[in-house]
């Protein structure tokens, strides 16, 4: 059976899962989740919280795209060295890992707000896009000093594909310019070259919501 997963091609976190698929060389079908307002888990790959991705193996059901990714990885026939997070020892990267997931999660706070007519001074709203701001003014600065204590051997590591999908997706999703952040912006230049991140490119399959 060919795994299949479930999500969209313009969402972060199916791009974190999408570019593991890709460097694993893991073929999975993708199927598109299409209407994001639907309460059916089923709409979502059986996903009981209605998120995105989800990934459907022979196995059962798996939730979230770092589980996703571990079981892409275990699928794999290329033996990749992969830095996960728990391996991220030093406060500076494991801090930059909790700070993506945390802008990441922000985002589709406020992507979500604003597609559900939220307006922008709605006080949580002002909330999470300075919460998301103090994130990215940190990722500028230590995101770099935090990649340079991962494994220089390594293939891949779940920060380094996270915080590429962050970055890209703020300007895909005109969240936030990129201007402010030139170190993040030149670090997303660089993981772009990757085979992996030119074939997992945002779009919108459907228009955007
Ligand atoms: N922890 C989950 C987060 C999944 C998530 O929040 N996905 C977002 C989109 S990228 C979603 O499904 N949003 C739709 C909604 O919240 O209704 C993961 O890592 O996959």
């Amino acid at each position: 059976m060919t795994m299949q997963l479930y999500g969209r091609s313009s969402s972060h976190y199916t791009r974190i899962a999408r570019i593991f698929a890709a460097e694993a060389e893991v073929t999975v079908d993708f199927v598109l989740i299409r209407d994001l307002m639907s309460q059916d888990a089923d709409h979502y790959g059986s996903h009981p919280a209605m998120k995105m991705p989800t990934l459907q193996t022979e196995e059962g059901v798996w939730y979230g795209s770092l589980p996703i990714c571990r079981e892409l990885i275990a699928n794999s026939e290329l033996n990749l060295e992969v830095v996960w997070p728990e391996n991220l020892d030093r406060p500076v990267a494991a801090n930059a890992q909790e700070l993506v997931s945390t802008a990441m999660s922000t985002e589709v706070g406020l992507i979500m707000g604003k597609a559900t007519g939220i307006a922008a001074d709605n006080a949580h709203q002002v909330k999470m896009r300075a919460s998301l701001l103090g994130a990215m003014e940190w990722l500028e600065l230590n995101a770099g000093r935090a990649i340079a204590t991962l494994h220089p051997e390594r293939d891949l590591s779940f920060l380094e594909v996270s915080l590429f999908c962050l970055v890209e997706h703020l300007e895909f999703r005109e969240v936030l310019s990129l201007d402010p952040y030139p170190q993040l912006r030149a670090f997303a230049e660089r993981f772009a070259a990757r085979s992996s991140a030119k074939a997992t490119a945002f779009k919108f399959d459907f228009p955007p919501t």
